[in-house]
């Protein structure tokens, strides 16, 4: 049998709700308000397909812990941005978005990423702009900074304009993998989860392989799934060169 639905007005679902039990109702915030606009938006209007993969870390990882020891902001987050980079270099319409009518792809010449922040008043993404001219350690102490200022004061619009792609990083939390959902006009969004240790069998041995889960979103109107699929492959590599000693 299925559930009786409220129609949507307000008073019309506190009423059908308090019916059943007590309630109490939160207004969202400004932020969670039009967050929930543009995902409602996004979501209805884009063809969104997720691709999920998991691409090895074990030497980056090495790496990374080994020149924070050493000194200075190294982050995975960070050295990601710069594998994304050259990732979107390689397939240029992955840094590109539709006109309004649909017909045209405009590439953008430069990189500006986005990413996802987790704040007490809601998500905001702040951009990191010039990406492709930025150290992972000039990016690293960005994303520190930048996040910080949206947890604590909040950030001005100007400073989430002008992306050209996204990354959402729960890495810090857990997961396996989601379905991020894409920041128009951008055409595609890479999702992170936490990597976790597996066995990786090779020849007649196996061995503890890090292994870092990746889900990227993609706009099918853009971007076909065999060029999604050799775009986080090409993020994997990248992540491998962009640590290479
Ligand atoms: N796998 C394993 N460990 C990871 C990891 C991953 N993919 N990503 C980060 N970590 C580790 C970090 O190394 C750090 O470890 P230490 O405490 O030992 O140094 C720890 O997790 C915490 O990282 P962090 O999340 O604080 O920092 P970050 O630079 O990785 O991410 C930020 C910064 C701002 C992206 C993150 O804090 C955040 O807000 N994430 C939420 C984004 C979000 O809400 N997305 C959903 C959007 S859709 O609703």
């Amino acid at each position: 049998m299925p559930q009786d639905v409220p129609d949507a007005s307000a008073n019309s679902m506190t009423e059908h709700f308090a019916a059943y039990g007590p309630i109490e109702t939160s207004p969202l915030s400004r932020i969670q308000a039009a967050t929930a606009r543009a995902m409602v938006r996004n979501w209805a209007t884009i063809p969104h397909v997720t691709h999920h993969d998991e691409v090895e870390i074990t030497e980056p990882d090495r790496v990374i812990r080994g020149r924070r020891a050493a000194g200075g902001k190294h982050t995975l987050l960070a050295y990601l941005f710069k594998a994304c980079v050259m990732a979107l270099r390689d397939f240029p319409h992955f840094n590109a978005s539709l006109d309004a009518d649909g017909k045209m792809l405009i590439l953008k010449r430069y990189v500006n990423i986005a990413f996802a922040v987790d704040t007490p008043q809601g998500l905001l993404t702040p951009v990191i702009r010039g990406c492709d001219e930025k150290a992972a350690e000039e990016i690293a102490t960005e994303i520190e900074q930048v996040s910080s200022q949206a947890r604590e004061k909040g950030l001005a619009y100007q400073q989430m304009e002008g992306g050209t792609f996204t990354i959402s990083s729960l890495g810090g939390i857990g997961g396996t993998g989601f379905t991020p959902i894409i920041n128009a006009p951008d055409v595609a969004i890479l999702g992170v989860t936490r990597a976790q240790v597996r066995p990786v069998f090779e020849g007649n041995g196996v061995r503890p392989a890090l292994m870092l889960p990746l889900s990227l979103s993609y706009d099918h109107r853009v971007i076909n799934g065999a060029d999604a699929a050799r775009f986080v492959v090409a993020v994997g590599s990248h992540l491998v060169e962009s640590c290479a000693e």
